[in-house]
């Protein structure tokens, strides 16, 4: 059985959500990146709809062909949070908490990864290209080189690949390393990734290479002048304002970054400072990323107990999604960015705040273990494992430098996500 689309992108999650008033493109610069390619090539994008139990039919969203694959409240426990999201996110991050290896969750993944092989070979057409995104499809490749040898399989992964010591804890890694081998090519975000799995599976193994995603920057524009001035007045107008910007995570230090700036204001070495710390709530139902969410709501009211005053708090604290519009007066308006995880495959927070900075000004605190560090070489880097790094960091951030902010800046708005997916494509 084919279909006739010469081009499939298949995701865990079509790049839409429904809302009250019908279905809305999911923010992500995917979706832009690969629009235009989808359309060029009558192309469609193979997902789930996100809600589960649900049976949507195919339809069109803005010129791209959607076909949802259902999945029901036990594949999304099994499959989604226990072993895509409690096994290989961990595990994929090195080990930041333990994962968890259950053979039930095991089957749901197995059992998964073929309802989207088989979706994807009935809408493919002979011979067409298909790129698998993500770490929740990676027995994809595999299981659609058996059903159809025609087609041309690329799969990119968004988070790292982990040490070869590490990926080898996984008891189901034979498995694993047998449905990336379907692959005609597969994607890394970093050269030492690409790396980790070159030694994983030698010199027999399928092509690989390194292709750093990167941002849609006509996606997020930096917030008009004044409400950049509306957004400082209201914080107080204080002389330096940094800001956070993540999913709530446990891969993202935000706790570790809370306290460097703790440990900054008790000695003395930091003052007329407000701190923004937008995060949008993620994973909640699994519990190490509630333990981090207290974590961080409980730093949050100590330092302010500390070194606020009323009216008048050091750390701004906002757990929900803000628009993208909001988010470009954020990252235009603060003087230093704290980016800060433990292990990132890439973080575009890094290059959406640079993209916001086009003349010098601001100053990025970034971890060396994020993806970014590789291209944003020139940001203040840190290790998130060591408080005194960040402080560090922060300290040399308050003094800016112009000249890497403006090299950051020229690297992120060549090296766009519409070129990420060209390179893919072409090297596929
Ligand atoms: P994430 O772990 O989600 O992505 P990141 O790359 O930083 O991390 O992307 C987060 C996106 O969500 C950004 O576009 C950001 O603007 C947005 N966002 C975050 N917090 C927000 C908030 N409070 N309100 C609104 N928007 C918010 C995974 C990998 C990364 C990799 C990407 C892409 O973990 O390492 O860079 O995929 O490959």
């Amino acid at each position: 059985m084919a279909g006739d689309n010469k081009f499939v992108v298949v995701a865990n999650r079509l790049p839409v959500d429904r809302t009250e008033s019908g279905w809305q493109a999911s923010p992500g610069g995917l979706v832009a990146a690969l629009a235009p390619v989808l359309r060029a090539h009558s192309g469609c994008w193979v997902g789930w709809p996100g809600e589960p139990d649900a049976r949507v039919e195919p339809f069109e969203f803005e010129g791209i062909s959607l076909h949802p694959v259902s999945l029901s409240r036990w594949d999304f426990e099994n499959f989604y949070e226990g072993f895509s999201n409690s096994t290989l996110w961990p595990l994929y991050h090195d080990l930041i908490v333990a994962p968890q290896y259950v053979a039930q969750w095991w089957e749901a993944y197995l059992a998964v990864n073929e309802t989207f092989a088989a979706a994807v070979a009935s809408v493919a057409a002979k011979g067409a290209t298909v790129w698998v995104q993500d770490y929740q499809l990676q027995l994809v490749p595999g299981m659609l080189k058996q059903r159809r040898p025609d087609l041309k399989v690329g799969f990119f992964l968004h988070i790292p690949f982990p040490p070869p010591d590490l990926f080898r804890q996984l008891p189901w890694r034979e498995e694993i390393t047998r449905g990336l081998e379907g692959c005609d090519l597969v994607g890394f975000q970093r050269g030492a990734d690409e790396a980790n799995f070159r030694a994983l599976v030698g010199a027999a193994g399928p092509r690989t290479g390194a292709f750093p995603i990167s941002i849609d920057p006509t996606a997020i524009r930096p917030g008009a002048r004044e409400d950049v001035v509306t957004l400082r007045k209201e914080l107080g107008n204080p002389r330096t304002l940094m800001l956070g910007v993540d999913r709530m995570d446990y891969t993202k230090g935000i706790l570790q970054r809370l306290l460097a700036v703790e440990k900054l204001l008790e000695k003395g070495l930091l003052d007329d400072v407000a701190v923004v710390q937008l995060a949008t709530p993620s994973r909640e139902r699994i519990e190490h990323y509630r333990k981090t969410r207290r974590e961080v709501e409980e730093a949050v009211g100590r330092v302010n107990g500390r070194f606020g005053q009323v009216g008048r708090p050091v750390v701004h604290y906002i757990h929900r999604p803000v628009a993208k519009k909001d988010l470009g007066t954020y990252y235009a308006a603060a003087d230093v960015m704290l980016v800060t995880p433990f292990k990132d495959g890439m973080n575009l927070v890094a290059k959406e705040y640079v993209s916001c900075h086009p003349h010098g000004d601001g100053a990025l605190v970034l971890s060396e273990f994020a993806g970014a560090a590789v291209e944003l070489h020139r940001a203040h880097l840190c290790n998130p494992f060591d408080l005194e790094s960040i402080e560090q960091a922060i300290l040399f951030a308050l003094d800016g430098d112009a000249d890497a902010m403006r090299a950051m800046h020229a690297r992120v708005t060549e090296h766009d996500v519409a070129r990420w997916a060209r390179n893919f494509l072409e090297e596929l």
